[in-house]
């Protein structure tokens, strides 16, 4: 029972399909590896903050991949940066695209992820993860971490300044915080190989999401006066977090829809203009409950919860 799925890994610029998976382990907890390509839009260049120059590679499902669509999305850019979406469900390529339909790429026809990994010069090696942002003028792949691209995105000059000065200590602090023990805290839950494993890291979940229920107690918003990029990076997990880790990734002490303040507070940002259309709730259903042998065998997809996202009146 303890073969999970291949996912493929590239060394060098050659795809291996017999990877053992992402979800690596020390001591039984989940270890999320590194990304590595981190190259930086800058007004100098060689990256420039053009409309018109760039591509996101992104599945619905990814939450890293949900805050790079939310920031082009609220920021402006979905005119300026095209993206092709993938397959809700990887197979032994990994992210998969199809050849026409939603699933498809017009950017480069590939049908999957490695493909754009595979003309990265030097050789790549590392994991084939979304979100990918590529640059057509170079063809090269500029970045494949998230945090980065969102900040990137914010160079373009357009929508509102998501990183204010003022308040960079607190989205810092947020950021940090959240990462540990929600964004990826979810999924140390959910791929936890030992009981205390899974104990630490769901009391952790719930413990932020506790102070984060103080916090929109007395604010709108998590830092500051406004929306900043600390409500984005949080926004992804919400979303995902009652349809699918509740119950895929045992994250079930409460419900986002139980903590009144971050409830209100989630659907407020679901009814921004654009961010709905970034959120697909039955493809986050078809990706948690994907078939795994050590989560679910099956792969059946429940049914529920039904849950409404519409704002307070
Ligand atoms: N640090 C990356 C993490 C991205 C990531 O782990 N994406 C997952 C999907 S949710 C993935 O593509 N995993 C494929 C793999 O690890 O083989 C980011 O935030 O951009």
């Amino acid at each position: 029972m303890n073969r999970r799925p291949a996912m493929g890994v590239m060394i060098d610029g050659t795809y291996h399909a017999d990877d053992p998976g992402p979800d690596t382990t020390e001591g039984g907890h989940f270890k999320r590896a590194e990304a590595k390509i981190r190259d930086w839009i800058t007004p100098d260049g060689p990256y420039t903050p053009d409309p018109g120059r760039y591509h996101l590679y992104v599945a619905w499902n990814c939450p890293w991949a949900h805050r790079a669509l939310l920031a082009r999305t609220i920021l402006g850019l979905d005119d300026a940066i095209s993206v092709s979406y993938a397959r809700p469900r990887r197979t032994d390529q990994g992210w998969v695209y199809d050849t026409e339909g939603e699933y498809a790429d017009a950017e480069l026809g590939v049908t999957a992820v490695h493909q754009v990994y595979a003309r990265q010069r030097p050789g790549y090696t590392g994991r084939l993860t979304v979100p990918v942002l590529w640059d057509r003028r170079t063809e090269q792949i500029v970045s494949n971490e998230s945090a980065d691209i969102i900040r990137m995105f914010g160079l373009f000059g357009r929508g509102p300044d998501l990183y204010p000065s003022a308040h960079r200590a607190e989205i810092d602090a947020w950021n940090d915080r959240i990462y540990a023990t929600v964004n990826n805290g979810v999924y140390r839950a959910g791929f936890a190989r030992k009981q205390e494993a899974y104990d630490e890291a769901v009391a952790q979940v719930f413990a932020t999401l506790d102070a984060i229920e103080d916090r929109l107690s007395g604010h709108d918003w998590l830092a500051g006066d406004s929306f900043t990029e600390a409500d984005l990076r949080l926004f992804p997990t919400l979303a995902r977090f009652d349809v699918a880790y509740h119950y895929a990734f045992k994250c079930n002490i409460r419900r986002i829809m139980d903590y009144p303040a971050l409830w209100r507070y989630a659907r407020r940002i679901y009814a921004m203009p654009g961010v709905a259309e970034t959120v697909r709730f039955w493809v986050y259903k078809q990706g948690y409950f994907s078939p795994s042998e050590l989560r679910n065998p099956l792969g059946i997809v429940p049914a529920g919860p039904l849950i409404d996202w519409s704002p307070d009146p």
